[in-house]
C-alpha cells in the first residue's frame, strides 16, 4: 500500500490562535507546518517544546507531542526529550525575551553541547504577551512601555552569539517569506546538531505592522557566492550593520552531537561492568 502524504493541514490543531490579526508569527507557524509535510514526519514523532510568551503558543498550534514549559526553559526541555528519544525530531521555539533574556544561559550551553535539536526563535524585538517591554534585541533608543525615555541598552547580537559559542547551523529568516523559511527549518532539521534559526517575525501591535517594511528594505537574501562553511565568511554576515542576512549564514558537520557523546559515555560505562558497593562507587571517584 502506498504510505499516505502528509500535507500542512495535517500538523493543524484545533487549539483557537489567539495571536493578535497579522502578527508575524502566522507565517512562522506555516513555515513549521509546511516543513513537516516535507519532511513527512508522522505527528507522533515529532515534538515542538516551547516556553513562555506569544510566540511559545505556537506549541500548541502544531499537531505534534507538545510542551508549553516555564518561560525560558524550553531548550533544556528539548534537550532532555531528545536524550530520551533519539529517533524522534525535537523543535523548541520561542521568543526573542525567552530565548535571549531569561533563557541565554540555556542558549549558551545548549549550542556547547550540540543537543541535536532545531531552535526557531520568533524575533520580534519586544516582549509581545506581557504587552511590550524592551528586550534584549530591541534597537538602541527605541521607545517601548519600559523604555519611555528610549532604550538605554546596545541590542545582543543573537546570530553573532551563536557563531562564537560554536553553533554548527544558523541561518536567519522572514515570516513574510514563508516559502524561504520553510526551507531553513528543512535544512535545520535534516542537520546532525544544533539548528538555529532567528526568525525577524514583526509584533504588528507593540511595534508596528512598518517592521514588515523594514525587513524587506533592509533583508538581503544570501546566495550561492556566500560561503556558509567558512566561519570568516559567516562572522562577516553576522556584523553587519544596515542589512539583514537572510538565509543559512553558517553550516558545519561532523561535530559529535549531544545525545551521541551520552550513548557514547553509557557504553564506556557499561563496560566498565556494574558497581556493587557504594565503596566501589567511592573508589571511581577517587
Ligand atoms: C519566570 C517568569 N518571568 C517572567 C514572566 C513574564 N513573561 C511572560 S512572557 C514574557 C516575555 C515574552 O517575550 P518573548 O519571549 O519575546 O515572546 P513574545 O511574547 O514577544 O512572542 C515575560 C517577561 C514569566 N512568565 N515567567
Ligand atoms: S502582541 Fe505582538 S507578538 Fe503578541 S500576538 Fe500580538 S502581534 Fe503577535
Ligand atoms: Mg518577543
Amino acid at each position: 500500500m502506498e504510505p499516505v502524504k502528509l500535507t500542512a493541514k495535517d500538523y493543524k490543531t484545533s487549539v483557537p490562535i489567539v495571536w493578535c490579526p497579522g502578527c508575524g508569527d502566522f507565517g512562522v507557524l506555516n513555515a513549521m507546518q509546511q516543513a513537516a509535510a516535507e519532511l513527512a514526519i508522522p505527528p507522533e514523532n515529532l515534538m515542538v517544546v516551547s516556553g513562555i510568551g506569544c510566540s511559545s503558543r505556537i506549541a500548541g498550534y502544531v499537531n505534534a507531542f507538545g510542551f508549553n514549559t516555564i518561560h525560558g526553559r524550553a531548550l533544556p526541555i528539548a534537550s532532555g526529550a531528545k536524550l530520551a528519544r533519539p529517533e524522534m525530531t525535537v523543535w523548541a521555539a520561542g521568543g526573542d525575551g525567552d530565548g535571549y533574556s531569561i533563557g541565554t544561559n540555556h542558549f549558551v550551553h545548549t549550542i556547547r553541547r550540540n543537543a541535536d535539536i532545531t531552535y526557531i526563535v520568533m524575533d520580534n524585538n519586544i516582549y509581545g504577551l506581557t504587552k511590550g517591554q524592551v528586550s534584549p534585541t530591541t534597537p538602541h533608543g527605541d521607545y517601548t512601555k519600559s523604555t519611555p525615555l528610549g532604550n538605554p541598552d546596545r541590542p545582543l547580537n543573537p546570530l553573532a552569539l551563536a557563531l562564537e559559542l560554536g553553533a554548527t547551523y544558523i541561518a536567519q529568516g522572514f515570516s513574510g517569506n514563508v516559502k524561504h523559511l520553510r526551507d531553513l527549518i528543512v535544512k535545520g532539521t535534516q542537520h546532525k546538531g544544533f539548528a538555529f534559526i532567528n526568525v525577524k517575525s514583526p509584533c504588528v501591535t507593540f511595534r508596528g505592522r512598518q517592521e514588515f517594511n523594514v525587513v524587506r528594505e533592509h533583508g538581503v537574501y544570501l546566495d550561492e557566492s556566500h560561503d556558509p562553511s567558512s566561519w570568516e565568511k559567516a562572522h562577516e554576515v553576522t556584523q553587519w550593520k544596515e542589512k539583514i542576512p537572510l538565509g543559512v549564514i553558517y553550516h558545519v558537520h561532523g561535530v559529535p552531537t549531544l545525545d551521541e557523546i551520552a550513548r557514547d559515555l553509557q557504553h564506556k560505562a557499561e563496560e566498565q561492568g556494574h558497581v556493587e558497593t557504594s565503596k566501589d562507587l567511592l573508589e571511581i571517584f577517587g
